[in-house]
């Protein structure tokens, strides 16, 4: 049964061939929508400084704790719109020299550095 499929098929791919500039203009298209595509890609890589699936973003907040010995810091924190966070409390990894700038209590500004869910503060400073 396969064979007689075929013939069609084929019969129609001929016919297409034949008529040069119309198979040429229509294979074009999808070629330039996909380079495109890339384009725009390798664009946005082009603007990020951190590997492909980390983002940095800032935000602003309040600090409502301090783990030093874990190396975490709690904040209530407002939207974060480069990583798509809308504001929430959350615990971010961060270095013992930051945790030891700030207080429970504090409102700060500070700037995050996320990789998939996971965030980390790299900077912060009582506002
Ligand atoms: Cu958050």
């Amino acid at each position: 049964m396969k064979p007689l499929y075929l013939i069609p098929v084929l019969g129609f791919t001929v016919l297409l061939a034949a008529c040069g500039e119309k198979a040429a203009t229509n294979a074009a298209s999808p070629t330039d929508a996909a380079t495109a595509g890339m384009g725009n890609m390798s664009g946005d890589m082009g603007n990020m400084a951190m590997p492909a699936d980390a983002k940095m973003g800032k935000g602003t907040g309040t600090v409502t704790a301090i783990d030093k010995a874990g190396g975490k810091i709690t904040l209530a924190h407002g939207p974060i719109p480069e990583v798509n966070w809308p504001a929430m409390t959350m615990a971010f990894a961060a270095k013992p020299a930051l945790l030891e700038k700030v207080a429970v209590g504090d409102k700060v500004t500070f700037e995050v550095t996320v990789t998939g869910s996971a965030g980390e503060v790299t900077a912060i400073a009582k506002q």
